[in-house]
């Protein structure tokens, strides 16, 4: 079987791309072993700390995150991070090519039960090489990416990966190394599984309501089908479902909080996820348009999110412009 290095070879992206990915790819397995040693590992429960998202961290939270920060900027071709758990970006290599944006730890209300979380990174080139880097460097729209994936800490660590030419999966072996196992993965274009915070309900706006009324009206409503519905709370888990057997994911916008449309990060989450959707026929929305589109204007910005099997995503695209909302 043809592992994460040798399949790297065979394709023709930049050989320093190759580098960064097989330091992210190093890295998670250390983050794996912290996980699978559970509480032996002394990473459960929650540190004193809030990060800049104002959320309580968790100790996982904290050790992942310095785990790929350390990696990353010790590779000579990162030119800077950006980490859903730090504050303000922060500069790298001068040489480097290469920005990364990372969620170190995704979903990590689920560390402490033993459920799966994930990493998420995305990765954006550099446009002033040879200077140190700015915010502002970071602040490129999703479609910009050259590279964007998860590792999935689940019954089996597995690393989803795309950089542009479609998506593979690789999964983690006894002998520390990652094995291809799905090439050119597709997501189904129909579905009958949607996945969403439903005790969200009474704040999402009037079309994304009328959708899951719809949506629980099964056979008997509108839609004319029954839907089935699954919600882990970690997106790494939610998204590696899609991508296997299809499904629709939603985080859409809600009036909880005026300064958060939406819980998800664009530059951590919305991104990178929508990069490994699209790249396997899947699509990915804000209800108004392209997640990959929007030209970040900082970046924290949250981000509502709908993705997965193409026609679901358009249905509810449809939702949106008939309400004119
Ligand atoms: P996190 O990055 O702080 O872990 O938050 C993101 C996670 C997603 O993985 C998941 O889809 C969502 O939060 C779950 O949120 P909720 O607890 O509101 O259902
Ligand atoms: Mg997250």
């Amino acid at each position: 079987m043809l592992n994460l290095h040798d399949a790297l070879k065979h394709t023709d992206i930049d050989p320093s791309l190759k580098e960064v990915l097989d330091t992210i790819a190093a890295t998670c397995k250390s983050i794996g072993g912290k996980l699978k040693g559970g509480a032996l590992s002394s990473v459960y429960g929650s540190e004193s700390s809030e990060n800049i998202q104002g959320e309580v961290q968790k100790k996982l939270d904290v050790v992942a995150n310095a785990l790929l920060k350390h990696a990353l900027l010790n590779n000579r071709h990162v030119a800077g991070v950006a980490s859903e758990e730090e504050e303000d970006v922060i500069g790298g290599s001068d040489e480097g090519r290469y920005l990364v944006t990372f969620d170190p730890l995704d979903g990590s209300s689920n560390i402490d039960i033993n459920v799966s979380v994930g990493t998420i990174f995305s990765i954006l080139p550099t446009k002033t090489p040879g200077s140190q880097v700015t915010m502002q460097d970071f602040l490129q729209p999703g479609h910009q990416q050259v590279a964007a994936g998860y590792v999935l800490y689940g019954p089996a660590i597995t690393l989803v990966l795309t950089t542009g030419n479609g998506v593979d999966m690789y999964a983690l072996d006894y002998d520390g190394d990652y094995y291809q196992t799905h090439k050119q993965i597709q997501v189904p274009k129909a579905t009958q599984e949607f996945a969403i915070n439903m005790s969200n309900q009474r704040f999402w706006e009037a079309p994304m309501q009328d959708y899951i009324a719809d949506v629980l009206q099964g056979e008997e409503g509108p839609i004319g089908k029954r839907f089935n519905m699954r919600w882990i709370a970690s997106m790494v888990a939610e998204i590696h479902r899609i991508l296997t057997r299809g499904g629709i994911f939603m985080y859409p916008w809600d009036s909880r909080e005026a300064d958060k449309p939406g819980k998800l990060r664009l530059m951590y989450e919305g991104n990178p996820m929508s990069f490994l959707v699209e790249q396997a026929g899947g699509a990915c929305s804000t209800s108004q348009g392209s997640i990959m589109d929007i030209q970040p204007e900082q970046i924290h910005q949250r981000v509502p999110v709908i993705m997965g099997s193409k026609e679901e995503v358009e249905r509810i695209e449809v939702y949106h412009q008939q309400s004119g909302d």
